[in-house]
């Protein structure tokens, strides 16, 4: 692993299993283009050493797993904040054409892109500590349609609805109810779980697994809505994303202070 992905993540190979840890604690793992190059690029080292199941995982005792996309580095001012290439779309891409389970092991708190990180996991397992929150409108960002479907794929319309319109963190036990997670597990177990969970999936037939993933990922990710439609929602983002609310959301962050948006 390159030095610059070390300031970011570890990551190691273990019977035929692949852990990323997420070590930049200092910024609460904030999914910086930094991160999310490293996390493509153990995906892409493990395939190159017959990895069968990932783990993606905060380290121990982590009470923030991921504060989501860095802050600093949406483009404000005509710019799409969530585009295609942006490092963390490239990252979602990544986990979900990884030829194998990918399970998102998560202690602490998940915010924003995060929570799309975890919902483009296989499976989620999580301990009493983990919490869940959706973040756009605290930010006045035009969350991406893609990002959406991920969501879709998940969690009932009702409920997504609740998450980006309140942008409340769920905690485990809702997260549970909700279908976020698939198994809520007390901390001290939850590494013995996890790995229990990885070494029997890394045991069965590879081949099929992976072709049964992509089967799915093809019949959940790729939904069909017309140009005219896909052009019209991404004017209506444009809209967001030219807004004086963008600015306003991400200038409040910086300085640390509630945002007062206006609708314009
Ligand atoms: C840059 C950060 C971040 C961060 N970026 O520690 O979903 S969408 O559409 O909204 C999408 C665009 C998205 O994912 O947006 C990001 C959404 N994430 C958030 O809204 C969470 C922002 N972070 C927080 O609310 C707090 O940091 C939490 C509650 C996660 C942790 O609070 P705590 O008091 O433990 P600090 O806030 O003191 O953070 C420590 C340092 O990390 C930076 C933060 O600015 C601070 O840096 P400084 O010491 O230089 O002030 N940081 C945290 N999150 N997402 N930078």
């Amino acid at each position: 692993m390159s030095a610059e992905a070390q300031q970011f993540i570890a990551s190691g190979v273990a019977d035929a299993i692949g852990t990323i840890t997420l070590t930049s604690a200092a910024r609460r793992n904030a999914l910086s283009h930094g991160m999310m190059d490293a996390i493509s690029t153990a995906l892409l080292d493990f395939q190159t050493q017959d990895v069968r199941v990932a783990i993606i995982q905060a380290e121990p005792g982590a009470k923030v797993w991921s504060s989501g996309h860095d802050i600093g580095e949406l483009p404000v001012g005509g710019l799409d904040p969530l585009r295609y290439a942006d490092p963390l779309e490239h990252t979602l891409r990544a986990i979900r054409r990884f030829p194998g389970p990918v399970i998102a092991k998560v202690s602490g708190s998940v915010w924003g892109g995060a929570f799309d990180l975890v919902l483009s996991c296989d499976l989620v397992v999580a301990d009493p500590s983990a919490s869940f929150a959706i973040t756009p409108v605290n930010l006045g960002v035009p969350y991406n349609t893609t990002g959406l479907l991920h969501f879709m794929g998940r969690l009932r319309l009702n409920v997504i609805k609740e998450l980006f319109f309140t942008a409340a963190p769920a905690g485990a036990a809702q997260a549970l109810e909700w279908g976020i997670i698939n198994w809520l597990v007390p901390a001290g177990e939850i590494d013995a779980f996890t790995g229990d969970l990885a070494r029997r999936m890394a045991a069965k037939a590879p081949l099929a697994m992976a072709v049964i993933k992509e089967q799915l990922r093809v019949l959940s990710d790729e939904v069909p809505i017309a140009a005219q439609t896909f052009e019209r929602l991404q004017d209506m983002r444009r809209m967001v994303y030219d807004s004086a609310d963008f600015r306003e959301g991400i200038a409040a962050f910086r300085e640390k202070r509630a945002p007062q948006f206006t609708g314009r």
